[in-house]
């Protein structure tokens, strides 16, 4: 096979190498970084988050940052969630659309300051589209990724361990707030939240040459819980309905096709971004929805995107967007995106490799 050459265009993790010598065996391409996905154990890392406490490297989930006068002004335009309500040291999880009403992003926008926001991305380049729309909008803001890089801290021990490193104040943060903190003259933001249901923590790391004394720190205080790496689990975080941006959606999906509705207001003002074509989707109705499907197919432990069609009574009605093991439902489940006329409860057939496989179409989370 040709060599694949990333010259310098594939940014190393501040902590990758801790990863590397933690035995991250595989790492996925995001947002030009690095994540680590596993360290040789699936299954061991998958119950760690279960019923202990695990750590990843997830500094691919960089900060778009918008500071200046403006920079209220430019969230707002930006997210079709109405964020008047937020206050400094909240976050929000927040859908970002096109002008089609086509969801581009879902990050946590934390609110740092009256004039300071950091947008915590999934895999898509908002920076671009950010500059451009507050140029364009004659906003008076400036857009940057600063040296900030988020390291989770993921299961039911992590607020033990997080707390007996910062104190117990972190346990009195509500979901998806965040509080400013100091070790080892490390400065770092810690948040609760995290790309699990298991509970958890995200320490923002300040200081990207402070990657490696990080980990190391977090590792110690984890010992007495028996703290070990892992990484967003694709298992875990579909049994628990989280979405994936960029592998459960497509060039042209809507918010309320994937769950995100909730967190879209329609009747904030016209000059946020696809707030008119959200509100034609939304009384034209949607076409599609995301569900989950169990399969009747063997055990496989390798989670994988896939596109799979998937038929009912013969004819196609949608596809599989993904799949993984669930360790707790001992089955293979995953995505559909898939016609309203499919319903939870449905059997269907899924077309694999030339040959059909039994599902049934179930309604998200697989888990509470
Ligand atoms: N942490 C940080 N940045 C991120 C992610 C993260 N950027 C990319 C990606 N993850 C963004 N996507 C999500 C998707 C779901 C959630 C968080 C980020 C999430 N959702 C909960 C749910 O759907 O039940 C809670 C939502 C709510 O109650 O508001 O946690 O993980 N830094």
């Amino acid at each position: 096979m040709a060599e694949i050459v990333s010259a310098g265009r594939l940014r190393k993790s501040p902590y990758y190498h801790s990863t590397i010598a933690e035995g991250a065996e595989s790492l996925l391409t995001y947002n030009r970084m690095l994540i680590p996905r596993g360290y040789g154990d699936r299954e061991a890392e998958y119950w760690r988050l279960i019923n202990g406490v695990s750590m990843w490297d997830v500094a691919a989930q960089r900060q778009v940052k918008l500071k200046g006068p403006d920079a209220a002004r430019l969230a707002q335009v930006l997210c079709a969630r109405d964020l008047s309500t937020q206050k400094v040291n909240q976050g929000k999880y927040v859908p970002i659309c096109d002008h089609r009403g086509t969801l581009i992003n879902d990050p946590i926008a934390l609110k740092i300051e009256d004039d300071c926001y950091w947008l915590s991305i999934g895999n898509s380049d908002i920076w671009f589209w950010a500059s451009c729309v507050a140029g364009e909008r004659g906003l008076d803001v400036e857009i940057s990724e600063p040296d900030v890089s988020p390291l989770a801290v993921q299961g039911p021990q992590a607020e033990n361990v997080v707390a007996g490193l910062f104190g117990d104040w972190v346990r009195d943060l509500k979901y998806f707030w965040f509080g400013s903190a100091e070790i080892e003259g490390i400065p770092l933001k810690i948040a609760r939240s995290g790309w699990s249901k298991q509970g958890g923590f995200e320490l923002y790391l300040m200081d990207g040459t402070k990657g490696d004394a990080l980990w190391q720190i977090v590792k110690e205080a984890g010992k007495p819980f028996d703290i070990g790496p892992g990484y967003p689990n694709p298992s875990e975080r579909t049994e628990s309905g989280l979405l994936n941006w960029g592998t459960d959606t497509d060039e042209r999906t809507n918010p309320f096709e994937v769950r995100l509705g909730n967190y879209v207001n329609l009747e904030i003002d016209d000059e946020v971004i696809g707030i008119r074509a959200l509100r034609q989707i939304r009384s034209d109705g949607i076409k599609r929805h995301q569900l989950g499907i169990m399969l009747g197919d063997k055990e496989e432990h390798e989670d994988q995107s896939i596109r799979l069609d998937i038929e009912k009574n013969g004819r196609k009605v949608g596809h599989m967007t993904h799949k993984a093991w669930s360790y707790r439902l001992k089955r293979m489940i995953g995505y559909a995106l898939i016609s309203v006329e499919a319903r939870a409860g449905d059997e269907v057939q899924v077309l694999k490799e030339g040959r059909y496989v039994d599902g049934e179409l179930v309604s998200l989370p697989f888990l509470p």
